[in-house]
């Protein structure tokens, strides 16, 4: 069979197994034509689907009562609310919001000095000016996409999440122990992060991520007309330092990644392989392509000083034009490919085709020889079953088999890779096993532990990007869908519905025994989250373990006061402090109840202030007194039967005329 037979689009694979699809492209339209006409369809045509739901009665949702936990955290991305969230699975109710690249109004990220500091930690000048400018200390958006665990040896290791923020081009983790995120990284060069994911083994030392668009390498308005010096970068972030470790210049645009279980290789989809900036040139040609990157090669280029250092960062030049160099390789896929997921069995990576209505599957051992220039890149494909209209995401079970989302059929299908693989080769079987109706268009789905080495093949959750008819109607703004399916058996069943707010894009699934003795109740006084406001309060003279009710006016700039107070159940150290009309003040607040659920807060009244503090955490918040007059601050995290009354007064002196 001709490699053209099976990747070009046949019409059969156009018609796919819907009635659906069969409408829409009846008028002899091509495929991109109807996955745009599809996404913004209804819901009648996305459903009007000719196979039948696997949904057969009988199976009922897991029913997790009150007071009975979760066997799985789910661990969700928020995509443009920009925090990440986490929901028990299979009951599916949400747990906590964990902000990340937003502004939180309940925990004041984002306005506490602890959480501007770490924002601000790796911002650079360019980023600064302009905030400043604009009158912030940070960005208010991010658009966060993927979120994934440490692994260790291909496992998850329970320690952080890894997240990028694609509007602003950031990578985030979240240290797991206190599910707070403790670092952020303004990518340099690059933009955009889209893909992200963490190297699997030996352990995840890097972050790889994507950059999806494309602009001049040196972006500073002088070659900005010119498309040639436009240039995508790969990146790899240190996990432990959260700075870059280096960068490579790729061909082509980049969307999703995977790692590999050998800590050999990394992947990345490219849509754009046409380098164009309007949307019929990134669809023009038939083929795109995954782009390898060799680690190992990669790292021994850095160690031999082959690159040009930009912005802190070390770059490395990985374009196809410097094939010789060995350190990428670049697979073609048919036309717009977006997911890239690496199966547990340890060979087989899926790349979903979007606009094609395969799946590529290439086998990580072909590898080596076409990095060697002893085979040619097609020859890594070894399988590319046709699935459905608008392949997305792949997931697997660990069995064998793989699922994956149909945007434009709004379904899931269940295929065996092996299968797959032996109808590539000639043989007559059919790879598909089953499909179901999901509601509706979905983007990524996720099995529980299916990144992983320990893939259970229990559960799927589908994100539907659309949700439509099944629910009350809110207004034009619909939540999503989350959906659970149960995987257990050979027929997917839709056992619940998960409405969920703007946008789901990736979850990932971790079991509740890996995380239950990780995850702390009560803070540690010395956590590092708070290093700088501690050294400031021992040049302070104040012990911000004990009890404090101090007014503190700086020594060199007195227009600077720092008040230092504790809070306990029902009540704050202070319950008044005076300023003058024009002065900075630092609130600083150490909670010192130590029980589990005892936070606090502290909400300036009328001056946009509220922070959040844990037992035994200390938190602060910088402010100008520009008002003069009383005003009350009260904790507003409910706390004790007297919570109305944990309140004081700051008493602004106006200036003296
Ligand atoms: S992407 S719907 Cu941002 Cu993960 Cu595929
Ligand atoms: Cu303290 Cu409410
Ligand atoms: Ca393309």
């Amino acid at each position: 069979m001709s490699n053209e037979g099976k990747t070009g689009i046949s019409r059969r694979g156009l018609l796919g197994a819907t009635a659906g699809g069969a409408a829409l492209l009846g008028g002899g339209i091509t495929a991109r034509q109807a996955f745009f006409a599809a996404a913004t369809g209804t819901a009648a045509t996305a459903a009007a689907t000719g196979v039948a739901s696997a949904q057969s009665g009988g199976v009922s949702a897991p029913h997790i009562g009150p007071g009975q936990l979760d066997e799985y955290y789910g661990f969700w991305s928020s995509g443009q609310t920009g925090e990440a969230r986490i929901l028990g699975i299979p009951s599916m109710r949400e747990l906590m919001r964990i902000p990340v690249f937003n502004r939180c109004s309940a925990t004041g990220w984002g306005q506490t000095n602890e959480s501007i500091r770490i924002h601000q930690r790796t911002m650079s000048d360019k980023t600064r000016n302009y905030l400043e400018a604009n009158g912030k200390k940070i960005h208010d958006n991010g658009d966060l996409h993927h979120i994934h665990m440490s692994y260790t040896d291909g496992r998850y290791d329970g320690q952080y999440l890894f997240m990028q923020d694609k509007a602003n081009g950031r990578i985030a983790r979240i240290r797991c122990d206190v599910m707070k995120c403790d670092a952020i990284l303004e990518m340099p060069n690059a933009t955009a992060m889209h893909g992200m994911r963490p190297r699997k083994v030996p352990s995840s030392n890097y972050i790889f991520c994507n950059s999806e668009d494309e602009t001049p390498l040196v972006n500073d308005g002088t070659t900005m007309d010119d498309v040639s010096t436009y240039v995508n970068l790969f990146s790899a972030v240190d996990s432990e330092t959260m700075d870059v470790a280096w960068q490579i210049m790729v061909s082509g645009n980049l969307d999703n990644c995977d790692a590999d279980y050998d800590g050999k290789y990394a992947f990345s989809t490219s849509y754009n392989s046409e380098m164009g900036m309007t949307q019929p040139e990134m669809t023009e040609a038939e083929m795109d392509h995954v782009v390898v990157f060799d680690i190992e090669a990669i790292e021994a280029a850095i160690e031999r000083g082959e690159y040009q250092e930009l912005n802190g960062a070390r770059i490395l030049d990985g374009r196809k034009e410097n094939a010789a160099a060995r350190l990428t390789r670049y697979i073609p896929i048919p036309n717009n490919p977006h997911g890239c997921n690496m199966a547990p069995d340890k060979i087989h990576l899926c790349i979903a085709g979007k606009l094609s209505p395969t799946v590529s599957v290439i086998d990580v051992r072909n590898l080596p020889a076409i990095f060697a220039d002893e085979a040619e890149p097609e020859t890594a494909v070894v399988a590319q079953p046709e699935l459905g209209l608008g392949p997305l995401h792949t997931a697997f079970d660990g069995q064998g088999n793989a699922y994956t989302s149909l945007f434009l059929d709004s379904q899931v299908v269940k295929w065996n890779l092996d299968r797959a693989v032996r109808a590539y080769a000639g043989e007559n079987v059919d790879p598909i096993i089953s499909k179901v109706d999901v509601h509706y268009q979905p983007g990524h789905l996720k099995t529980t532990l299916g990144e992983t080495l320990d893939a259970d093949g229990k559960w799927l959750v589908c994100l539907s990007k659309f949700s439509k008819d099944r629910f009350l109607n809110v207004g034009p703004l619909k939540p999503e869908n989350d959906q659970l399916i149960d995987i257990s058996t050979d027929q997917m069943v839709v056992v619940h519905d998960g409405p969920n707010f703007a946008e789901p894009h990736d979850a990932i699934a971790v079991p509740a025994s890996l995380m239950t003795p990780i995850i702390k109740s009560v803070w540690d006084r010395n956590d590092p989250m708070w290093a700088e406001t501690r050294a400031q309060a021992e040049a302070d003279g104040i012990d911000l373990d004990g009890w404090q009710d101090s007014v503190i006016r700086d020594a060199d700039d007195p227009t600077k006061v720092r008040v230092y107070m504790t809070s306990q159940a029902p009540t704050f150290s202070l319950d008044s402090f005076e300023v003058n009309e024009g002065d900075e003040v630092t609130v600083i607040v150490t909670n010192l109840d130590d029980i589990d659920d005892l936070t606090h807060g502290f909400t300036m009244g009328n001056h946009g202030v509220a922070i959040e503090i844990g037992p035994q955490a200390t938190s602060s918040v910088t402010f100008v007194a520009a008002k003069p007059g009383v005003y009350w601050y009260y904790c507003q995290w409910f706390c004790h039967a007297l919570h109305m009354e944990m309140r004081g007064r700051m008493l602004v002196r106006p200036k003296a005329a």
